[in-house]
């Protein structure tokens, strides 16, 4: 833990923000209603708890200092959408607002959420009442807390997904914030109730800390962000060893008996501080099911407890695990609980599902999952996804299920209307899954230019055409029905989870166009991580030009077409090789 220089715990910037801030609400709630495009500093960072980011336009940012103008304001809007579930009037609220206010595109993200980006200050109060009055939020989609909680979103018919949804929406309910300023701020004080949400709960594992107006947080909040997810040993599509609590959902008889637990994942690093890395989570414990939210606050409150609040490049909970080690932080867990955690299962994780394509899903009807590219919801030359998808709600009403893919599922088509689907996807010129090449399928990229702030190279905009450059090449060696996961960032702070799976590309520095012109940016490719995310990857290249990263590549796909293992996939080829070893012989050919 960082210290000051008295001996005393050093605090960040930002513990002073949060504490000043009574329960998130000051300085924002008089900023919110001022003029003016942007808002300041502190008001910026208790913005992001109710699931906001100020951010401006990078591609109009120097030309416009350069002019003495200020920057194009505009803020990002996080919709927090538990296990990914949302039912059609929520979907057509979004699209109204992303064509009324924002920027005519809704992003699905890689945590099962919507991002509006573009939205201007005045129109943040109104956008996000709408949110609220589709029984959806924003609260806590960002900041230093609980985020959106992950769940496997099949649509299937059978008591474990069911059991692991209800799970996933009763600690989103139980640890979201509490404190009245967000209704306060964007709702006038008014409470919007859905009636059918879980309740939270009194603290479960009581601690002194306990606070009257956030009993769980107390009034700095988390250290960091914390994230959760839900999955399945035979379906890890919420990628849950990125996660700070992870639970592996334990089978019998047909339910969900319990969860293997795990602690500490997480992807965010900076390439030059070592004190920083990414990080898969370990095994903590098994837990039988009615004792599964105890066991995850008190993970939470250990990390509460003890995360580096002074230091906020390493205050997130894997920190906390690799300061003290797993049996150390075990034991603090433990002391929380007031009692002895039980030894995992013995139960790895074999499989992901992507959940495109059609499926029975056990009730009589069907479900659809659409391949979204990057999960850009939007009407691009023969491409109309938006004004399809907007089509489609209007006219079948059936719900919908993000997933942690960035994809979207469309659930409860009767079989009679399966053709009636088929049609629109063709008029709209959308691709299903058995027409996008398996390579596209699997990838995925962040937003990176011209939103994010802290991108350093392009991410979303140039993958596409990245993966033309996949297929090109996978057509020439025939490995066109070989399943790899491309995962893309525009920075090292990993929120396309670049850092697990097959081939990472994280954006490393700017670099220049032949007539001068800043580039699309240079990248570390990583390789020997896997679909199934439960190993971390490994440098194969660095500072790697963007039109080099398929040629870099293409050496090791030749010889993983001749040297694989029965079966073997392109991930577990490179980690048995080794992939300092694929370097190696790359660099002398
Ligand atoms: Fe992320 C920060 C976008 C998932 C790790 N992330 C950001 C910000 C808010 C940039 C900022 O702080 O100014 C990005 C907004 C860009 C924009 O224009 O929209 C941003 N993160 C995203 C999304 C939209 C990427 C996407 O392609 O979908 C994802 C939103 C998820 C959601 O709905 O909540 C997103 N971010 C992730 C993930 C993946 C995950 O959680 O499964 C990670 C890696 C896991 C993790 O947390 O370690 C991730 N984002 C980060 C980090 C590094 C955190 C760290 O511990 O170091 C940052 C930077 C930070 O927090 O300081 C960051
Ligand atoms: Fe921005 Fe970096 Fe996250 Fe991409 S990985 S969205 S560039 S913070």
């Amino acid at each position: 833990m960082s210290t000051g220089g008295n001996g005393a715990p050093k605090r960040s910037k930002v513990e002073a923000l949060k504490l000043e801030s009574q329960y998130l609400k000051l300085p924002l709630i008089d900023e919110v209603n001022a003029d003016g495009a942007s808002v300041g500093e502190q008001a910026m960072q208790i913005l992001k708890f109710h699931g906001s980011y100020q951010q401006d336009d990078r591609d109009t940012r120097v030309q416009l200092r350069r002019e003495g103008q200020e920057p194009a304001y505009s803020f990002m809007v996080r919709v927090r959408i538990p296990g990914g579930r949302i039912d059609a009037r929520q979907y057509l609220a979004c699209d109204e607002l992303s064509r009324a206010v924002g920027n005519e595109t809704l992003r699905i993200t890689t945590r099962q959420e919507f991002q509006l980006h573009g939205i201007l200050k005045q129109d943040l109060k109104s956008t996000i009442r709408k949110v609220n009055e589709t029984l959806l939020d924003t609260l806590a989609a960002c900041g230093d807390v609980e985020r959106n909680v992950l769940c496997c979103p099949a649509p299937v018919h059978d008591a474990v997904h069911a059991e692991m949804q209800e799970d996933c929406a009763r600690l989103a309910a139980h640890f979201a914030p509490r404190s009245s300023s967000y209704w306060d701020i964007w709702l006038d004080g008014e409470k919007i109730d859905n009636p059918d949400a879980p309740r939270p709960q009194p603290a479960l594992v009581p601690t002194a800390g306990d606070d009257a107006v956030e009993p769980l947080y107390g009034k700095t909040y988390m250290p960091r962000k914390f994230k959760t997810a839900f999955a399945l040993p035979d379906d890890n599509c919420t990628d849950v060893y990125a996660n700070d609590l992870g639970y592996i959902a334990v089978v019998e008889g047909g339910h969900v008996v319990g969860y293997n637990v795990v602690v500490g994942g997480g992807m965010g690093t900076t390439p030059s501080a070592k004190k920083t890395f990414p990080a898969v989570a370990v095994d903590l414990c098994y837990v039988p099911r009615p004792e599964a939210l105890r066991v995850g606050e008190a993970v939470l409150k250990v990390q509460r407890d003890f995360g580096d609040r002074g230091d906020r490049k390493r205050a997130r909970l894997k920190y906390v695990i690799y300061d003290w080690g797993i049996d150390a932080f075990k034991a603090k867990v433990e002391e929380y609980l007031g009692e002895p955690l039980t030894p995992p299962r013995d139960l790895p994780i074999t499989e992901v599902d992507d959940h495109l394509g059609w499926h029975e899903q056990g009730d009589g009807n069907w479900f659809l999952g659409i391949p979204v590219e990057n999960g850009r919801v939007k009407d691009e030359g023969d491409l109309r996804l938006a004004s399809g998808l907007r089509a489609y709600f209007e006219r079948f009403g059936s719900p919908a299920r993000l997933t942690c893919l960035q994809s979207i599922i469309l659930t409860d088509i009767p079989p009679d209307r399966k053709d009636e689907v088929n049609a629109w996807l063709e008029e709209y010129g959308i691709a299903s899954a058995e027409e996008t090449s398996t390579v596209r399928r699997w990838a995925m990229a962040c937003p990176a230019l011209p939103t994010c702030g802290l991108a350093v190279t392009e991410s979303e905009r140039v993958l596409p055409a990245v993966m033309g450059q996949f297929e090109e090449a996978m057509a020439r060696l025939g490995l066109e029905e070989e399943r790899y996961s491309v995962h893309m960032t525009g920075c090292p702070n990993g929120c396309a989870r670049p850092y697990n799976c097959d081939i990472g590309l994280v954006g490393r520095g700017a670099s220049k166009n032949p007539d001068g012109s800043p580039g699309p940016g240079t990248y570390t490719i990583f390789l020997g991580g896997r679909v199934q995310g439960d190993r971390l990857n490994v440098v194969y290249k660095d500072y790697v030009p963007l039109e080099r990263i398929v040629d870099e590549l293409v050496p090791v796909f030749t010889r993983f077409k001749v040297e694989r293992g029965p079966g073997e996939s392109f991930g577990d080829y490179c980690h048995r090789v080794g992939v300092e070893a694929l370097a190696a012989e790359g660099a002398e050919a």
